[in-house]
């Protein structure tokens, strides 16, 4: 206790305050993931790493800054982690997934924005983000209108992503990773090298591998992994040390194939198949999910960027130059479908393929509150899914749970629907 009051306060977090959002996201923890049944015992390593993401995690992102390493705070899966692994720049993802936080980003920011980003700020201005001062300096990216003017009202650097995807807006993003690079050697003092380069791709694609393996799982009849603790893999993929993710994804996807070999699912009983598609779900929130999953559906599959936006598509492993690589990582992350972009075909040919392989009959169109781009693309899908004749719902919502009855309610319903259109 003492020893985190003393690394809280070195860090200028506010110990108290610290305490009580630690509390309440220990108690959604034990009320989402741990009451579960069925659970594979591999899961007791994430819900470690999840408490260790204000404790352990914290000392490691410390010491290595003391050793002379140098971080950098982003948002987005678009910041090209490849680039600053290859000269040893730690990531730390900031978004907030926390409810706890949010009254003290009312105070500086306008209500009528994401939770997402009022519980990242209020969690800043609260003074509970221990990463706060741990990091050189954020890399934000042009997505969103809320996220852009908020990177300019706190002065953060920003990539430019483009909207559309014409060879002249690959030519931008391209040199949007160009200038990353430089950004990156510039804060590292270092010249990035095609070995640490190709290195960097290698580890990356690892990773994402794992994570395609687990979730393969999930197109199983009974799938031994529950679409919760898919999830909390998925989050803590982007907030832990990478080699120490690889390392506990590879003992779960082990477990996982002892688990389909012995009959063992994760759900007791049955349930309809569904994919829980659009707005991320960051670490600390998993309302819906929940709520899904105790109404009778069972998530078999994610598509967001705490699912399978995050790791479904690889970098080329192949060019060994410098430009190549870098062309290669642009070409990678060029792919990937964010409601953003416009005209966004890509996202509902993803959808329809994760329809089809993993035999969904539903789909939960997550929105969180004020995010416009993935609220009206949600009504373009529908219309696609309803031709394909798969029904889906829209759960508009924010961190809260003071509308966790009525989506229940929704949502049973839906559960209802999908049974009798079997
Ligand atoms: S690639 S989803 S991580 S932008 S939920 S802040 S879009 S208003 S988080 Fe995102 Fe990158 Fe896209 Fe993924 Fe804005 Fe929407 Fe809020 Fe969002």
């Amino acid at each position: 206790m003492e020893d985190r009051r003393a690394l809280m306060e070195k860090l200028d977090v506010n110990f108290d305050l610290h305490e009580q959002l630690m509390e309440s996201l220990s108690k959604l923890h034990e009320r989402y993931f741990l009451k579960q049944n069925n659970r594979p015992r591999t899961m007791a390593q994430f819900d470690r790493s999840f408490h260790e993401s204000h404790g352990g995690r914290v000392t490691e992102v410390l010491r290595h800054r003391e050793d002379g390493g140098k971080s950098i705070g982003t948002f987005c899966i678009y910041v090209p982690e490849e680039v600053a692994l290859a000269v040893n720049v730690l990531i730390i993802p900031l978004c907030g997934g926390s409810a706890w936080a949010i009254p003290f980003a009312d105070k500086a920011l306008p209500r009528d924005i994401c939770p997402l980003i009022r519980s990242t700020f209020g969690m800043a201005i609260g003074a509970v983000c221990p990463y706060k001062k741990l990091k050189d300096f954020v890399v934000g990216e042009t997505t969103c209108d809320a996220k852009k003017k908020v990177w300019d009202f706190f002065g953060f650097k920003v990539l430019e992503l483009p909207q559309k995807k014409r060879p002249q807006d690959f030519q931008l993003w391209l040199d949007e990773v160009m200038e990353f690079k430089r950004m990156m050697e510039e804060l590292s003092g270092k010249t990035i090298m095609p070995e640490s380069l190709h290195e960097a791709i290698c580890l990356m694609n690892r990773k994402r591998r794992v994570l395609q393996k687990i979730n393969a799982f999930r197109k199983l009849q009974s799938p031994p992994i529950s679409g919760l603790d898919a999830l909390l893999v998925s989050q803590m993929a982007l907030s832990q040390d990478i080699c120490a993710f690889i390392d506990d994804a590879e003992a779960l996807a082990g477990e996982l194939q002892e688990r389909v070999t012995g009959g063992v699912s994760a759900y007791n009983g049955d349930g309809r198949r569904v994919l829980f598609a659009g707005s991320p779900a960051p670490m600390g929130y998993a309302k819906v999910h929940h709520i899904a999953e105790t109404s009778g559906l069972h998530i078999v599959a994610d598509e967001s960027c705490t699912g399978s936006r995050y790791f479904n598509a690889l970098v080329d492993e192949g060019p060994r130059d410098i430009e190549g690589m870098l062309r290669s990582i642009a070409e990678r992350y060029f792919t990937i479908d964010c409601s953003c972009f416009t005209p966004n075909t890509e996202r509902l040919e993803n959808i329809m393929r994760l329809v089809d392989d993993y035999r969904i009959g539903g789909v939960v169109h997550h929105i969180l509150q004020y995010c416009h781009t993935y609220n009206v693309e949600a009504r373009t899908i529908e219309r696609a899914l309803r031709k394909k004749g798969i029904p889906s719902i829209i759960i508009e919502t924010d961190y809260s749970e003071e509308d966790a009855g009525q989506i229940r309610t929704r949502l049973e319903a839906f559960a209802e629907l999908l049974e009798k259109a079997k």
